[in-house]
């Protein structure tokens, strides 16, 4: 499903973030140090293999809601974008955290004259931010933020699950109509 916003092309498609070859960019749902994980973290440091880990330790530690950029190594991509979401019922306020991240995010694309980023679902998996509840805050975050850019063109929600997709789809029916 696409949504169009101030010439900004909001997508949700259902798909593995590390195999998105045509967007610039991808957004990782990072820990604070900036280390190979589980969920996407893993995906993403395996497929782009341990230069990546090396040019992310001297950038760590970060903050929720700080985003940082690398490149991406043998990923099809640029560069990878590292956010490290709230972790839900500890990092507060949480609604506000998940903003940061998504147009921190999409700043640092900007800065870089990217046009195409794809995002997870962030702090859903083992943070623990119920996807109907992250799902919005998410979208209006980069809605509220298109006005702004002008490089980038082209945002993809990439979900893991069919439902995770339908969730997003609901969420952006609604807020885009
Ligand atoms: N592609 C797209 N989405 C994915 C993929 C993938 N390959 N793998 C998982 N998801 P998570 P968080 C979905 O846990 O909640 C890590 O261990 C997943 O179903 O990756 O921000 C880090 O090291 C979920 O909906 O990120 C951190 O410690 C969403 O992506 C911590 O987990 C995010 O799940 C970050 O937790």
């Amino acid at each position: 499903m696409q949504a169009s916003h101030h010439g900004l092309t909001i997508e949700a498609v259902k798909g593995d973030i590390t195999a998105q070859p045509d967007c610039d960019a991808i957004v990782n749902a990072a820990n604070a140090q900036l280390r190979t994980g589980g969920g996407v973290a893993g995906a993403i440091h395996r497929a782009a293999g341990p230069e990546l880990e090396r040019e992310c330790v001297p950038l760590a530690p970060i903050r929720p809601g700080q985003a940082v950029i690398t490149g991406a190594h043998n990923l099809p991509n640029r560069h990878v974008i590292h956010c490290l979401g709230p972790v839900y019922g500890r990092d507060k306020p949480e609604e506000q955290l998940l903003r940061d991240c998504y147009q921190n995010a999409l700043r640092l694309a900007e800065e870089h004259g990217l046009h195409s980023v794809a995002f997870p679902a962030i702090s859903t998996g083992v943070f623990g931010y119920p996807i109907e509840e992250a799902a919005p805050v998410a979208i209006q975050s980069v809605m509220d933020l298109a006005p702004q850019l002008s490089s980038v063109q082209l945002l993809r929600f990439v979900l893991f699950g069919q439902r995770d997709l339908e969730v997003h789809e609901a969420a952006l029916q609604r807020l885009s109509g």
